[in-house]
């Protein structure tokens, strides 16, 4: 079989993957890291390490390079021939930044095809040995001076696409500045994630991709440039400040279909790599993973990972506090909207983990066996008869980004038949709640709530009369083989067309990289991704339908619930901030 073959990466949270696919978008190769498992000496727990009293949460850079060791020597040894790969393309979990060393460039472009990346680079390519995760919570005042800076979170939100958040890159370079002057002093460039697994590959330090860039809260969407007052915010008063963050940042990869450069020597002898293998600009974890599907606007996506994004594709740039709008990673024109969540697959891990605990079920099997029969038995809002309340409970193991609240969980009755405001309807109580086990179906339905709540100002209406609603819903991540959640994310969020599981879904955002690596070398003169890839995508085979989507009856008993759950969430921010 003489045929050519691209690498996609995904450095995520949790591992780093590797899967390798044909021009056809066939899957042949798959090899992943993961970090606690196959790295315990760095002593992560879920990938990372966190300082709790100052709500930092961070990774060693290290532990990344020696798990691309790893991974590339997997791929060898399932059998895959690295003379073959025409292009590699790759994601990493966004925000998160690295900090290279004045000697960096020097030691990328010298690495030695005898010794391994961990060996060479570490610690000495880096200033700084760790970086900031994406969970991080440390920047609460960096960002105030954020929203601040232009007026308010509302002026932020319209030139950076986002308000600013803890884990954006801005308000983290900010604090690292700050608290590390020596280190910031000592670096030499500054990379996203992105572009830090991008370097590895090109041997030298990669551009920030156009897509990623937006996950900084420095970057202006219409100009498509950096913003100089929020340079000047992270980077100090005077105009030498200003460029020399300016400096570090570097250029920025505008097409991310034209390639960065070829593979580097390193990867050519170690692993019989082609001279002429393209490297295309690595993205985020979640804009590759709306590259998993020649995704349509008005099509979602919903990544159930550690954390749990929805994701849409839409050629209309209307920004909001609330969510995040981000250049689309391969299309000029089009912009990706994106709702994300701290916690996902985690905190239903804990429910499930009490519900196991309680059942006798052994904890280390991490069986959802249980936890699904729960869900699927219990019914909506524990409503188990007409005359009962409708009961909703905010699960928040980790501090979260929407609404911005500390760690909690709360239980609530809502019955929206009170007279009032939806406050007037709403109780905090847990009276009725037969703990742990309602919590399967509640917790669930907490998370959708919210993704309803909050995409409803991007979805259109199909018209004859439907609300407005996504198209088709894709569920891609670890939690996307669940068919409970499946269910309940039709019964909720409906989906004209129905939910999807990707046949792929597990691997949704390192296959994303995969076929952008197959557009960008193969595309014609103007051929767009969606073009390209819709053309070879073999629908039938890629997609399975998990769910119709939409049902009427369902769709409204949820709907009536909605101002019950805005309002439960005002009552713990009005708890939390005293407003
Ligand atoms: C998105 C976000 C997470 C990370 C890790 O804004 O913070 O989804 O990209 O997956």
């Amino acid at each position: 079989m003489n045929q050519a073959l691209y690498l996609g990466l995904d450095l995520s949270t949790q591992q780093l993957k590797g899967i390798v696919i044909t021009s056809e978008l066939k899957l042949v190769h798959v090899a992943k890291v993961e970090f606690d498992i196959d790295l315990p000496q760095y002593g992560v727990d879920k990938g990372v390490h966190k300082n709790e009293d100052a709500h930092e949460v961070f990774a060693p850079v290290a532990m990344w390079l020696e798990a691309v060791d790893l991974v590339m020597d997997r791929l060898k040894d399932d059998g895959l021939d690295f003379s073959k790969v025409k292009g590699v393309s790759g994601a990493g979990q966004q925000h998160g930044s690295v900090y290279w060393s004045k000697d960096a460039e020097r030691l990328l472009q010298g690495l030695d095809e005898n010794k391994t990346l961990v060996e060479q680079l570490a610690p000495k390519a880096f200033s700084h040995a760790n970086s900031p995760n994406w969970q991080d919570g440390s920047t609460e005042s960096e960002c105030n001076d954020f929203d601040h800076c232009l007026g308010d979170a509302d002026a932020l939100a319209v030139l950076t696409g986002s308000k600013a958040h803890h884990r954006f890159t801005g308000p983290q370079i900010l604090r690292f500045r700050v608290k590390y002057p020596g280190d910031y002093q000592a670096t030499s460039r500054i990379s996203l994630v992105s572009s830090f697994l991008a370097s590895l590959f090109l041997g030298r330090i990669a551009p920030i991709d156009i897509g990623d860039v937006c996950g900084m809260n420095l970057w202006e969407i219409n100009r498509r440039q950096f913003s100089e007052p929020l340079l000047h915010l992270a980077a100090g008063k005077s105009k030498e400040d200003m460029l020399e963050l300016s400096h570090k940042l570097g250029e920025i990869a505008h097409d991310s279909g034209e390639a960065l450069g070829n593979a580097s020597t390193w990867l050519v002898k170690r692993y019989g790599f082609d001279p002429n293998c393209k490297i295309l600009p690595f993205t985020g974890d979640n804009p590759s993973t709306i590259l998993a599907t020649p995704l349509r606007p008005q099509d979602a996506i919903i990544s159930l990972g550690t954390s749990t994004t929805f994701l849409m594709s839409t050629p209309f740039y209307v920004p909001h506090r609330s969510y995040h709008l981000m250049h689309h990673p391969t299309t000029p024109g089009l912009f990706m909207f994106m709702l994300c969540y701290k916690n996902g697959g985690l905190a239903r891990e804990r429910v499930r983990d009490k519900i196991n605990e309680a059942a006798k079920i052994d904890k280390s099997t991490g069986s959802w066996t249980e936890f699904d029969r729960l869900v699927a038995q219990t019914p909506p809002m524990l409503k188990r008869k007409p005359s009962d309340v409708e009961r909703m409970g905010l699960y928040f193991p980790l501090a979260e980004i929407v609404p911005n609240v500390r760690p909690g969980l709360w239980r609530f009755s809502y019955d929206y038949s009170l007279p009032g405001s939806g406050q007037d309807k709403l109780v905090e109580t847990q009276e009725g709640w037969n703990l742990p086990n309602d919590d399967a179906k509640a917790i669930v339905e907490s998370q959708i709530f919210s993704l309803r709540l909050r995409s409803q100002r991007v979805v259109t209406s199909p018209g004859t009369g439907i609300p407005q609603q996504p198209r088709r819903i894709y569920l891609v991540g670890g939690g996307a083989k669940n068919e409970t959640i499946a269910r309940t994310i039709g019964e909720m969020l409906g989906g004209t067309e129905g939910v999807y599981q990707l046949d792929v879904g597990e691997h949704g955002c390192a296959l994303g990289s995969a076929q952008k690596a197959v557009w960008a070398v193969e595309r014609k003169q103007d051929q767009t991704f969606e073009d390209l890839i819709g053309e070879r995508w073999d629908e039938k085979h890629s997609i399975r339908k998990v769910d119709p989507g939409y049902r009427q009856a369902l769709w409204d008993q949820y709907g009536r619930a909605l101002p019950g759950f805005s309002a439960m969430e005002e009552r713990v921010l009005m708890k939390e901030h005293g407003r």
